[in-house]
Parts: structure tokens; C-alpha cells; sequence
């Protein structure tokens, strides 16, 4: 079959993402002996000369959307990517009379919505390779689509969203048809997925959802054969480990960071790490094994929020990854999700007075936490009336406590304006687009974090007109 596959991601911030599961898909269709092309709209000025060329010229059988980001995730500068994924079917249906199916993580969390809203033929919940392949099966043999866990055929939705079917093995993605110096040479770094899933369950995310909540983990032999492909084949230098959780199995993550140390890899990377798994040894080795920074899914700094969020940890296992973090003198940043069921100002302050004694290299904070179908957050939004029975997720909607409202806005400027380590995206403290790019532009790797420190003061709307 000829299949051509689009990326619809075109955010380029914080910088521009590499289309990986995209790469996991064209993986397993070309192993299946398909005729492949991928489309990439990232660096796209005009979408529809691209898709006329492209789709029209080239004929496939089948199209496949890889939709990565329903939005921003950012309050209150809120932005949904939905118009442009509209266009880009309208686009397909414009220019080929090819069937669509769509996957990706945008799509999986909200895909009944989704199916209503756009004129695709089928969508892929969750992990699509073993989904990719059996509709692709199917689709030639001309026989119905039906009963494949995860898929879903927009002419027959069903009432709940079916199983997913998680790979048994990670396998290989196939980067060969995308411009991977492209994204580096826009301040992007390559990516790399050492296991799947997350065991457990903070009540306002989506990861375990996604990835399910069992670890599946790759043999470190073969993170480190794609690691010398990704370097020796694509020049890629610095990588970030997608992982939802890099130092989950402690022990995988160790050993994995001590045969990067052995084998000299020399890739610089940076990761999301958890502050309950964090002891000297690990963060040594990752030290060893080239990490350039690391990033806390910390969330708050209130004993009571942190288990109100269902966090793992403690906040003095916080403190402690801190201390190890600054004696091995690793750059380290804890990013907060404030405004969550329970917050008021008490815990608010509780937060700000314990990230100061911490004295990490950046603090990132997010304001309101996205609710999505499916989780705990969703639940207690519907009980307290913040969202309805008929709200549509996927658009964004915040969760933001009533006992703060948007008061919490002006608090968090105020105290990032007295503090220059604290960045906050949705309000342009510290961070703008402008000053993201004009960054990018000399062609620096790695979380921009690393940089605020260099700052002379803190200010809202840095380098941007009137900032
Ligand atoms: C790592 C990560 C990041 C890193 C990326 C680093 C890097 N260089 O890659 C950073 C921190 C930079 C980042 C930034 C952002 N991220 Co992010 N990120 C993730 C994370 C944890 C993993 C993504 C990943 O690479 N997964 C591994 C690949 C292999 O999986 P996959 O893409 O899902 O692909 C599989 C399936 O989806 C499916 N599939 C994919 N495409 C297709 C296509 C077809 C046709 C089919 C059939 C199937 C299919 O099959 C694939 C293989 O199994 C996810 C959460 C998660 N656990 O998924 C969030 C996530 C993708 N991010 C999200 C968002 C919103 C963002 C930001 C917009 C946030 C922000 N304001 O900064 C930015 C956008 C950046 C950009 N330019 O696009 C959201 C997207 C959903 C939403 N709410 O819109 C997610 C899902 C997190 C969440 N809240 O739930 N992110
Ligand atoms: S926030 Fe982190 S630890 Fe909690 S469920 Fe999500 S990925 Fe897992």
C-alpha cells in the first residue's frame, strides 16, 4: 500500500519536537514492505502548496495524522491547535480521495470527540503499531475494520473508547524519512524513549493513560544502538528522554546511565525526573553519562497539596534531590502545578518559602492543571461544577481552586517578579516567544532553564516589544 504520513505539529515551542511516534509508526509499516512518505509541517510555511504537492503528486492509499498536542497546556494564554489540524484534513480531502486514520497523544485523549469534530475515516487509540497494522490488513484485504483493539471507525463510535494494545516490545523508530538536522539546527534536541508506561496515578495526569501503568522497559543495549545512530547517522548530539519517568526502575536507569559512561557515547541529554527515586549513586552515573540538567516533576512544595495531587514522594525526598543535585552539581529544575484541588494561599506561601530554601537553578510554574477525561481530576471538577457533563476536553479547561480563582494569577506574578529563577509560561514571566527564539537562533541546546540565572532581573514579557 502507499501510504503517506503527516505530521500536524507545528509548535515550535519550547522548541521544535521531533515527530517520534510518528517515526514508531513508519517503523513497523515500512518492516511490513509499504511504500512510505512522511510529511512534516513543523517548518512549513504554506500548508496547502505542501499537502497540494505532495498529496496530489504522490497518490496514496492511505493517509496517516499524527496529532501530538491538543494545546498549549498553558493558563490562561490558552492555546487549542485544533483549527489547524481541521485544515489539514480538509487539505487531505481536497487533494486525495485516500482514506484517513489518526493517531497520536492529542488524539488519544479525546478520541470519540475528536472523530465527531473531523472528517476521518478511523483514529488510533493509544500506542498505533499494532493497530497501524492490523487496519492497514484489513484495509487491503477489503474486509471490515472491526473488533481491532484501539482502533475506532468514525462511521460506527462506539459508546467507550475500546482496549488499547500496548506493544509487548519497544522497538526501533525509522527516522530516516524526516529532517532530523532540522530540528537541531532550530535549537531542538534528538529524543529517545527508554521505557513506556508509568505505575503511578497523580490525579490530574494523562501519562498512565497514554503509556498504561505498567513499565515496559528496552534492553539498555538496544537505547544505546539507537543512541549511536541517532549520533553517528543524524548528528545528534543532545537528547531528551521522553520517558514519563527516567529514574523508574531506579536500577534500569543506572545501569543504562553506566554503559553510556562505559561505551563514551558522548550525547549530552536532559530528562523528567522523580524526586522519590533519587539517591547520590544514580545521579552521579547520570552525571557521568552526560546529563546536562534535570527536570523535577516536583509540583509543590505543601506537604498537604503533594498528597492531594497523589504525588509519590515527600517533600523531603524534594529537599534531598535538591541537596544531591547541587553537591554533584547537576542544573536542576522543579517545575510546580499550582492552583489544584485544595490550594489556598496558605499552601501557596508554604510552596514559594520551600522552593527558595531549595535553591534550584529554575523554578517553572504552570498556573491551573488541565482537566482530561479519565482522570481523578475530571471527577472532582464535575463534583465542584467546574466543568459539566457535556464539557468537551478536548478543548482546554483548567482546574483552578475556588478558594483562589484568578487572585492566584496575581500571585504568582508578584512573587516570580521578586524571584529571578522562576519562569512562568502563561504569564510571560521571565519567558517570552521572542526571547525563545532570539535564543534559539544561536542554535543552543538543552533546556533554556539552564540560562535564567544570567538574567539581570526579572521581568515580565522579557525582549518582547514593550517588555
Ligand atoms: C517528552 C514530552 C515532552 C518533551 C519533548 C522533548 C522531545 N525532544 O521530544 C517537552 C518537555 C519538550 C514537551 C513539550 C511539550 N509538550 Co509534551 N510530552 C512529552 C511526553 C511525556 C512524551 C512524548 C513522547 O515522545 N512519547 C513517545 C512517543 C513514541 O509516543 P507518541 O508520540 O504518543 O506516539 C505513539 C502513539 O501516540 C501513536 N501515534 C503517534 N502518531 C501516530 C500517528 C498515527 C497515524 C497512528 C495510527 C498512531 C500514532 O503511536 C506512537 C507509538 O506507539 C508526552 C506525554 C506522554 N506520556 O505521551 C507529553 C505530551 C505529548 N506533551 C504535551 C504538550 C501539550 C506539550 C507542550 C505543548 C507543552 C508546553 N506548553 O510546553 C509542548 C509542545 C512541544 C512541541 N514543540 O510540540 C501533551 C499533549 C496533549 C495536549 N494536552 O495537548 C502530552 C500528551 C502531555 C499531557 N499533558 O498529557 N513534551
Ligand atoms: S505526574 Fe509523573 S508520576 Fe504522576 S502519574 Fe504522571 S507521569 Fe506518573
Amino acid at each position: 500500500m502507499k501510504i503517506l504520513l503527516i505530521s500536524v505539529n507545528r509548535e515550535r515551542m519550547p522548541y521544535p519536537v521531533f515527530p517520534l511516534g510518528l517515526a514508531y509508526i513508519a517503523s513497523v509499516l515500512k518492516e511490513e514492505g509499504h511504500q512510505l512518505r512522511i510529511l512534516d509541517l513543523c517548518f512549513c510555511d504554506d500548508v496547502e502548496e505542501e499537502m497540494s504537492s505532495q498529496v496530489s503528486r504522490w497518490r496514496p492509499d492511505l493517509i496517516g495524522l499524527s496529532l501530538r498536542n491538543l494545546d498549549n497546556l498553558t493558563y490562561p494564554t490558552s492555546l487549542s491547535y485544533l483549527s489547524e489540524v481541521e485544515e489539514v484534513v480538509v487539505l487531505c480531502r481536497k487533494y486525495s480521495g485516500a482514506q484517513l486514520v489518526i493517531g497520536g497523544s492529542g488524539f488519544s485523549l479525546a478520541p470519540t470527540e475528536l472523530l465527531r469534530a473531523l472528517e476521518v475515516d478511523f483514529g488510533v487509540v493509544g500506542e498505533g503499531e499494532n493497530p497501524i497494522l492490523s487496519l492497514v490488513r484489513c484495509l487491503e484485504r477489503r474486509i471490515p475494520v472491526e473488533g481491532i483493539p484501539g482502533v475506532i471507525a468514525a462511521e460506527d463510535l462506539p459508546e467507550r473508547v475500546p482496549a488499547i494494545d500496548r506493544v509487548a516490545s519497544i522497538g526501533f523508530p525509522h527516522r530516516d524519512l524526516l529532517d532530523n538536522g532540522r530540528y537541531l539546527h532550530h535549537g531542538g534536541m534528538g529524543n529517545i524513549q527508554t521505557k513506556r508506561g508509568c505505575p503511578f496515578s497523580c490525579i490530574y495526569c494523562t501519562y498512565p493513560l497514554l503509556e498504561g501503568s505498567s513499565v515496559r522497559m528496552r534492553p539498555p543495549g538496544d537505547i544505546i544502538q539507537e543512541l549511536r545512530v541517532l549520533k553517528e547517522e543524524h548528528g545528534v548530539d543532545y537528547v531528551y528522554f521522553v520517558d514519563d519517568i527516567f529514574n523508574f526502575p531506579r536500577d534500569h536507569a543506572l545501569g543504562l546511565c553506566r554503559f553510556m559512561a562505559d561505551q563514551g557515547i558522548g550525547i549530552e541529554w536532559t530528562a523528567f525526573v522523580n524526586p522519590g527515586y533519587v539517591d547520590e549513586e544514580l545521579i552521579a552515573a547520570m552525571k557521568e553519562a552526560g546529563c546536562m540538567g534535570i527536570e523535577f516533576g516536583t509540583d509543590s512544595g505543601s506537604p498537604e497539596m503533594l498528597k492531594r495531587l497523589g504525588k509519590s514522594f515527600s517533600t523531603e525526598d524534594i529537599s534531598r534531590a535538591s541537596e544531591i543535585c547541587r553537591r554533584i552539581g547537576i542544573p536542576f529544575a522543579h517545575y510546580l502545578l499550582l492552583g489544584g484541588p485544595g490550594e489556598d494561599e496558605k499552601t501557596l506561601e508554604e510552596t514559594a518559602s520551600f522552593m527558595d530554601k531549595l535553591e534550584p537553578t529554575a523554578v517553572i510554574v504552570m498556573v491551573g492543571i488541565r482537566i482530561y477525561a479519565g482522570t481523578e481530576l475530571e471527577k472532582i471538577s464535575l463534583s465542584e461544577g467546574i466543568i459539566g457533563p457535556n464539557t468537551n476536553l478536548m478543548y482546554p479547561h483548567f482546574y483552578i481552586s475556588p478558594r483562589l480563582g484568578d487572585g492566584i494569577l496575581s500571585w504568582v506574578t508578584q512573587k516570580a517578579l521578586e524571584r529571578k529563577t522562576w519562569i512562568v509560561p502563561g504569564l510571560e514571566v521571565n519567558i517570552s516567544r521572542n526571547m525563545m527564539e532570539h535564543i534559539r537562533r544561536f542554535h543552543i541546546r538543552g533546556p533554556l532553564w539552564n540560562l535564567v540565572s544570567r538574567m539581570k532581573r526579572s521581568r515580565v514579557k522579557p525582549l518582547s516589544e514593550g517588555g
